[in-house]
């Protein structure tokens, strides 16, 4: 069984070494999926159905909770590890394809929101890719490992500021439901926001050529946050980030990375979902 399982992996590896992978190719799906999770903590812009089997993980900060407990509920085969497939049966990480014959609007949204997924998982990784690499090393991945744990203690000291109404250091259910209800309410609101600027023929949802519109806004605030950036980053103005000016501009994404600014405006969007 071992060998049969092995073989993939190391004919993959042999054509990923010839070939300039991506980035997040040298990521297994496990740990990929734990990364999502990770960075959601702050953000569970999910169908109001699935809040409850989100706001679990939403109570765990090491890394290797979230695995044991992403384990436990949606490894179905029993092998230890996610596949592809069971990753796209959590609920709160893609959105749900009801059925088998799931309609074509739900494959797409579930497509679209993959692509996206890889995208911030592939600048999270090029951030802690020190050495340009195309892959994490076992200093670089314990980085980022522990970025993000310091991430999530920032999330649960902002969230017991928030919503810890009592003031005894921890969440009770009655905190947690208030809690998961605000976060709700912003994804509604958010979702409204939307549906009123993009929704132009008012019949509540985007349709294709609405939604074309929506995202090419985002790609544009996606340029212009980058490019701003930049521009703060560059110290002697010359147009360009030298070696220098790329570090302090690396140092100050991660200070994101680990939750050192949350709830401010500006920084790397690919951060705030
Ligand atoms: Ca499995
Ligand atoms: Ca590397
Ligand atoms: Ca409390
Ligand atoms: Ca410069």
């Amino acid at each position: 069984m071992h060998q049969s399982s092995l073989l993939p992996v190391i004919t993959g590896a042999l054509f990923l070494a010839s070939c300039n992978a991506d980035i997040t190719d040298s990521l297994e799906t496990t740990e990929s999926v734990v990364y999502e999770v990770a960075l959601q903590t702050d953000n569970i812009d999910t169908q109001a159905e699935h809040h409850g089997e989100a706001t679990e993980p939403l109570r765990l900060c090491r890394l290797f909770d979230i695995r044991a407990h992403l384990i436990e509920t949606y490894d179905a085969d029993g092998d230890g590890l996610l596949s592809a497939d069971e990753r796209d049966t959590i609920p709160y990480v893609r959105p749900h394809m009801r059925d088998d014959n799931a309609n074509q609007h739900q494959r797409r949204k579930h497509q679209r929101h993959k692509k996206h997924a890889r995208k911030t998982i592939k600048r999270l990784l090029r951030l802690y890719d020190e050495d340009r690499s195309r892959e994490l090393n076992a200093a670089e991945k314990a980085e980022l490992d522990a970025d993000l744990e310091i991430r999530c203690e920032n999330i649960q000291t902002k969230r017991l500021a928030d919503f810890d109404a009592d003031a005894d250091g921890e969440l009770d259910e009655e905190e947690w439901a208030t809690l998961v209800t605000t976060f709700q309410e912003r994804f509604t609101a958010k979702r409204e926001t939307i549906l009123a600027q993009y929704d132009t023929d008012e019949d509540g949802h985007l349709g294709r050529d609405e939604r074309r519109a929506l995202h090419q806004d985002k790609r544009q605030a996606h340029r212009s946050a980058r490019q701003a950036l930049k521009a703060e980053f560059d110290a002697d103005a010359d147009g360009e980030l030298n070696a220098e000016e790329k570090a302090s501009l690396r140092t100050y994404l991660k200070e994101w990375v680990r939750g050192e600014h949350l709830g401010e405006a500006g920084g790397p969007l690919f951060l705030r979902h």
